[in-house]
């Protein structure tokens, strides 16, 4: 077998994570495959995972490929090996562990929504700021951003080819909520989710809206519906959806369902719905838009796939266009198959773990950055307060 020259070697970075649940095993995945599919300029090192049950965080850490395990974060964010921390946690401990983790000399990333509130976001912001001046970066992880289609898209909208832009579209759908007995899991609850669908769901389709159209929603106008009400209640101790249950139903404190439409800085408009109980649609994530000289479509149940549409092209032969984003020369594709085999979901994460390991190297600062994560969290807010008054035209400060 040929063995790699450690002379040679890039250096490492030490990686801890904390959580271990879906979004702990996608981040996972990422981090034990970037450096065997990109040249990196350093080498990540699954250091140690953290959780709080100690048999179930060993079982996590073997099965993910972690080396060591935690059962307290604080004492990941204190491991000399550990240069990174990844958060995977709910959403009401990202502050907690982001601002501890960057006051102890950690790069940080963190998954989204970035926070429960705007006020934690700032908080997070600010503790970023004081870290950047150290030479340690934050990153958000929207994902999605890192689908292939979705980076090259940002291209072509960047390029101008969609001229000046009028519509952006964007849905996100599930429906592991239709069930009315579905237990009352901490997505369900705001103390521990800050909201439902908006956030969970909501804030990728703000993110990538402002992401693709190079600017940030200025007004939204919106509508929550929360249509269970009540849930099976879990046990305490028990914190998933294939947790044994406790006793009676308890209040969903969350939205069932987001729909809003917003205004962008250069005066298109945007519509949005997000929702976990739309009956058959398991991660319809739909978006398009169009501009004075062109539309694109995309589709995440087809998350190869582009339809690009040139509007100057004479109408006879014009017609939206199938772009299968699988060439070497598309984003992210030079490391992987030849052209025509596809991409996955996980992928996204792989994606997402060599841009920042090539921003750590090169002292560059990650998108989505922090800012960003705060911006998409007043979106968020600007949304519950006009549901709050039926609708009425809720301004979104920028964030400087
Ligand atoms: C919700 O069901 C969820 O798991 C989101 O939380 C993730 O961000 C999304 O990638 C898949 O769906």
């Amino acid at each position: 077998m040929e063995q790699r020259d450690s002379r040679t070697a890039p250096p490492a970075l030490g990686v801890g994570m904390v959580g271990y649940a879906f979004m702990g095993a996608a981040h996972s995945q990422g981090w034990r495959t970037v450096g065997h599919v990109f040249d990196l300029p350093l080498r990540p090192v699954m250091a140690a995972i953290a959780g709080r049950d100690a048999h179930a965080v060993r079982a996590a850490a073997d099965k993910h490929g972690w080396a060591a395990a935690e059962t307290d974060w604080r004492a990941l964010v204190a491991r000399d090996d550990v240069q990174l921390v990844d958060i995977c946690t709910p959403g009401d401990s990202h502050a907690e562990i982001a601002i501890a983790a960057l006051e102890a000399g950690k790069h940080v990333l963190c998954e989204k929504p970035l926070a429960n509130s705007v006020a934690e976001a700032e908080a997070m912001l600010a503790a970023a700021d004081a870290a950047r001046s150290r030479g340690q970066l934050a990153m958000v992880g929207f994902n999605y951003r890192r689908v292939p289609a979705l980076t090259y898209a940002r291209r072509l909208v960047a390029d101008g080819r969609l001229g000046t832009l009028r519509h952006v579209r964007v849905s996100y759908l599930q429906d592991w909520l239709v069930d009315p007995d579905f237990p009352l899991t901490w997505r369900l609850q705001r103390e521990h989710a800050g909201s439902g669908a908006l956030g969970d769901l909501g804030a990728h389709i703000v993110d990538l809206a402002q992401y693709l159209a190079g600017e940030v929603l200025v007004g939204v106008s919106a509508q929550l519906e929360t249509f269970v009400k009540e849930r099976p209640r879990l046990d305490g101790a028990s914190f998933g959806p294939t947790a044994p249950g406790g006793t009676g139903r308890g209040p969903v404190t969350v939205d069932d369902a987001a729909v809003f439409t917003g205004r962008l800085a250069s005066g298109a408009l945007a519509t949005f719905e997000a929702t976990r109980m739309a009956s058959g649609r398991k991660n319809a994530l739909r978006l398009e838009m169009n501009g004075e000289s062109g539309s694109l479509a995309f589709d995440l149940e087809r998350l190869n796939e582009l339809y690009f549409l040139d509007h100057r092209e004479p109408a006879a032969t014009a017609g939206f266009r199938r772009i299968v984003v699988t060439e070497a020369e598309h984003p992210y594709l030079e490391g992987w198959w030849p052209p025509g085999h596809a991409l996955g979901y996980e992928h996204t994460f792989t994606h997402q773990a060599r841009d920042l390991v090539e921003a750590i190297a090169s002292g560059t600062d990650p998108v989505p950055s922090f800012a960003d994560g705060l911006q998409v969290q007043r979106v968020l807010a600007a949304v519950e307060e006009s549901a709050q008054k039926n609708s009425v035209y809720t301004p979104v400060q920028a964030v400087e």
